[in-house]
């Protein structure tokens, strides 16, 4: 179904036909508005940004481009088409039709899972606020708020289901995530990783390379939840959530570049001298945001997990393509644990074993876009390899939350974490220094920051030096 942009909330669920919850939303919409003029995007409601904009969910009309101011962006309702014939395809359900409603039994753990994924979206929205300040060039600038408008959008998905699918409860949620802010000490957001600031590019590239990639991973087991609407929205919001990591592999990639040719062309490492990040920094930054990136999986062993799939709310990555009886009842997986102070391999069963092994598809996509950056250094001629750390470094939650271990996966007293961290993870100075770099914006088409290289292509076939954004 084509959306229908004449409507206030422009959808393709024929919001029209329930006045109810059509009022219902109109209500939340000025309350979103608000949000997102006092903790989105910093001073920026008079830009015209090139911008995507879905008039459609099919391949032809999701990505239409055009220059937007973003408080007039068109944020809607779109969910993926509905097949009629769709069946659970996995839990004690599997076989029965896909619910259009939500089972009594459910509503509580579907409203968790509703709840937890649309609280994401506003706070990374919240963490990026300022960024805009001090953006490397006008095609970045333009990338974060396409980010952030979408973001937006898949706040409105989730609060969308909640007040049609969970009445008074529902609307109440919706209230409250425009209630929590990223870092609020009183109330915060629901998940850790979505408290921390993300207060320069290297971090933003890197909270999009590895954290929006959490979101594909969740996205795409509640893509195959019983619940339809669920599996429906989970399943558009995919298609755009591509992007967002596009432009955190791209972004730490032409960082990596320019430090790489600066390198080159000095002969030396010491690129701090010429005002570029070197490639130990980079690399504590990967290890932070990598780690912190894990704990969003939850626990290795998790009761919840298994009651999310055994009641068909939530299943694996790609669950119809996975070859086996999609019930796990008698199967087991191998999980990695902490038993007496040690990393122990463990046998559990594989309804338990759930989240790891989501955690396990996760790590083996992030080492790919590694793999390419190790492939540009070395293409570069430079001697430098990045690598992601052990599952158990840094962790603050699950079985290796507290241990302390070595980005190889040894085991290290706390004297040895002491005098090592400063190697590994970012320093305050690290920070000052890489936010030090982060100048005013660059304003001027085609122009780039120092510290990093342009892109190799630019959006929907522009230059580099489009006019991505324009400031009025
Ligand atoms: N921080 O049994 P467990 C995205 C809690 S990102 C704080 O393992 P479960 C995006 C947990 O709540 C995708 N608390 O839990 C990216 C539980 O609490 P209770 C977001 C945590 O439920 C970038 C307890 O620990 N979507 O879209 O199996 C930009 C026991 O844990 C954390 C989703 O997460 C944590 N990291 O697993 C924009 C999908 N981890 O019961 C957007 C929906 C665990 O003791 N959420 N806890 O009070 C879920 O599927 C699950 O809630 C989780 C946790 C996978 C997160």
């Amino acid at each position: 179904m084509a959306i229908d942009y004449s409507q206030l909330i422009p959808n393709n669920v024929d919001l029209s036909s329930d006045r109810r919850l059509q009022r219902a939303l109109e209500n939340w919409q000025p309350r979103f508005l608000d949000w997102w003029k006092d903790m989105g995007p910093d001073g920026t409601s008079a830009f015209d940004v090139y911008l995507r904009t879905a008039v459609s969910t099919d391949s032809n009309g999701w990505a239409n481009f055009g220059y937007v101011k973003m408080p007039d962006y068109r944020w809607g309702i779109f969910l993926a088409d509905r097949d009629p014939e769709r069946q659970i395809a996995f839990g004690d359900n599997k076989g029965k039709p896909a619910w259009q409603d939500v089972p009594g039994e459910m509503r509580s753990t579907l409203r968790r899972l509703i709840v937890t994924q649309g609280d994401t979206e506003p706070a990374s929205v919240e963490q990026q606020r300022l960024l805009g300040k001090t953006a490397p060039s006008l095609y970045d600038l333009r990338n974060l708020f396409q980010i952030n408008v979408e973001e937006g959008r898949h706040l409105w998905a989730m609060v969308y289901l909640l007040h049609a699918y969970f009445g008074r409860d529902g609307r109440e949620e919706a209230e409250a995530m425009l209630e929590r802010h990223s870092g609020d000490p009183d109330k915060p957001r629901i998940l850790g990783a979505f408290n921390e600031a993300t207060p320069d590019w290297l971090s933003f590239f890197m909270f999009t390379y590895f954290t929006d990639r959490d979101g594909k991973y969740q996205l795409a087991s509640l893509a195959e939840s019983g619940f339809d609407p669920l599996a429906r929205s989970c399943r558009f919001m995919l298609t755009e959530e591509a992007h967002h990591m596009f432009v955190g592999e791209t972004g730490v990639g032409r960082i990596l570049q320019r430090t790489c040719e600066l390198m080159k062309e000095h002969r030396t490492d010491d690129v701090r001298s010429l005002g570029a990040i070197d490639l130990p920094t980079i690399q504590k930054y990967l290890n932070f945001h990598f780690s912190v990136s894990l704990d969003l999986f939850g626990q290795e062993a998790s009761t919840n997990a298994a009651n999310y799939y055994t009641q068909g709310v939530k299943g694996r990555f790609l669950e119809t393509r996975i070859d086996d009886d999609h019930l796990l009842t008698n199967a087991s997986y191998e999980i990695e644990t902490v038993e007496d102070g040690r990393i122990v391999k463990k046998a559990v069963p594989a309804l338990q074993a759930l989240n790891e092994r989501l955690r396990q598809d996760y790590i083996d996509d992030c080492a790919k876009g590694v793999l390419r950056w190790n492939k540009a250094i070395e293409r570069a001629g430079i001697n430098f390899e990045m690598t992601l750390p052990h599952r158990a470094f840094d962790r603050q939650i699950g079985a290796f939350a507290g241990l302390r271990v070595s980005p190889e996966g040894k085991v290290l007293s706390e004297a040895e974490w002491n005098a090592n961290k400063d190697r590994w993870l970012p320093t305050d100075e690290d920070r000052a220094y890489v936010t030090s770099l982060m100048g005013a914006a660059v304003t001027q088409p085609g122009k780039f920051a120092h510290w990093i290289a342009p892109p190799a292509r630019g959006i929907n076939n522009q230059p580099a030096d489009f006019e991505y954004v324009r400031f009025n």
